[in-house]
């Protein structure tokens, strides 16, 4: 569904109100010079009635131009799961912003709200680890009160957490229980793209593998064509490669960031791809794991002392994280997941890229509550805030 493109073309002169204005003032003066000679006394009624007579013409050119855009949106959605904003000959509108639309109810919504299980799942023993992936269509809630029709890996956006260790090879069953193609691409996997990631038909099948060689924590995602329409709509996850060796850590967390671009508020129903707005980058929501502030509500916990481990992913599809904790330094960071060196120390904030990945280690000796946030100040505004609640302590943050 296209947001209705009334409001916006009255909000945004464009072209076709431009046009509809220079006409309507042609039109004006004709009919000004026509009555130039009639007597003074019927000048001010005909100027009234001109006045109306122009409005009104207006307001049908107006009329006529919200039509014709709401009806070329239509055909611009070239597929299901996707429209682009407001389409005009001269150009396309995204919808409004729908950031931090909130119900009445929101509060009572993020607490009942079952938070995303953020803690790292154990690694399967043996040589092989077998993940099945089914791929569905369905609705999800993305923030409090707000639902979004989206394409995923399994029950939600996003996908599981998968963890392996490096030499385990990784055999991958995907399931498409959906009404068209997707795939799915590893980045931890080196492998003849054009054949492990290619596309699976709808109710069908299939299984490849590779063998998880290099350590880090890395994006997985839909690659099928268009794949920015695929990610934007959900499909993307992180795989954890763990190194034979590392620090030791008492709490371990994966983090996924990703962007929600909507084409409506969502409260009513839910709302789908608006790419015009994912094209120009202006997301509704960023979110960790999928749903906005969801762990302000239902905070990350850990014991003072305690090295608590990030594996943070930026599924995109566009914009980057900034990695930051509130009240702490990065212990050690290596950035872009690169576990092969050594890592950096003392890092007040470290970027994870769009299609990369980061792991972050933080000692927190003192108890209190601790936001972990891109730095990126905008993507906080936008959802893209938890906290991690150190020993005991009552209250939340915000940020
Ligand atoms: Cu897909």
């Amino acid at each position: 569904m296209a947001y209705p493109a009334t409001p916006r073309l009255t909000a945004t002169p464009g072209y076709y109100e431009q046009d509809a204005e220079q006409s309507s003032s042609h039109v004006l003066l004709k009919l000004f010079a026509l009555f130039a000679g009639l007597a003074v006394g019927a000048m001010i009624p005909i100027g009234i009635w001109l006045a109306v007579s122009a409005q009104q013409a207006s307001d049908d050119a107006q009329a006529a131009a919200a039509k014709v855009a709401n009806s070329s949106s239509q055909e611009a959605m070239s597929m299901p799961g996707m429209t682009h904003g407001a389409a005009t000959a001269r150009g396309t509108y995204a919808s409004p912003s729908f950031a931090g639309i909130a119900p009445a109810n929101a509060d009572a919504l993020a607490m009942a709200h079952r938070a995303a299980p953020a803690a790292l799942p154990a690694a399967p023993p043996g040589p092989v680890a077998h993940v099945t992936l089914p791929i569905r269509h369905g609705t999800v809630s993305i923030a409090p009160g707000i639902k979004y029709e989206a394409w995923t890996f399994g029950a939600g956006a996003p996908g599981p957490a998968i963890h392996v260790r490096v030499g385990q090879r990784v055999e991958i069953t995907l399931r498409n229980d959906s009404p068209m193609p997707h795939s799915v691409d590893f980045h931890a996997a080196k492998i003849a793209p054009n054949v492990a990631f290619s596309d699976v038909m709808p109710g069908k099948s299939k299984t490849f593998g590779f063998v998880a060689s290099t350590p880090g924590v890395f994006m997985y995602h839909c690659g099928t064509a268009p794949a920015f329409v695929h990610i934007a709509n959900g499909m993307y996850g992180a795989i954890v490669v763990e190194p034979k060796t590392m620090p030791t850590a008492q709490r371990q967390y994966v983090l996924v960031a990703s962007e929600w671009y909507l084409n409506g508020p969502g409260d009513k129903t839910p709302a789908t791809l608006d790419l015009t707005k994912a094209n120009q980058m202006t997301p509704d929501w960023v979110t960790w794991n999928g749903y906005a502030h969801q762990y302000k509500e239902h905070p990350l916990t850990a014991n003072p002392g305690d090295t608590v481990r990030f594996w943070v992913v930026d599924a995109g599809p566009s914009l980057n994280t900034e990695f930051h904790v509130v009240g702490t330094v990065l212990a050690r960071a290596w950035a872009d997941a690169d576990l092969i060196d050594a890592p950096q120390h003392g890092i007040q904030t470290s970027l994870v890229p769009a299609g990369g990945g980061g792991v972050f280690d933080v000692k927190i000796d003192q108890p209190g509550i601790y936001p972990f946030v891109s730095h990126s100040f905008a993507s906080v505004n936008m959802g893209e805030v938890g906290l991690l609640k150190v020993g005991h302590v009552a209250g939340t943050m915000s940020h």
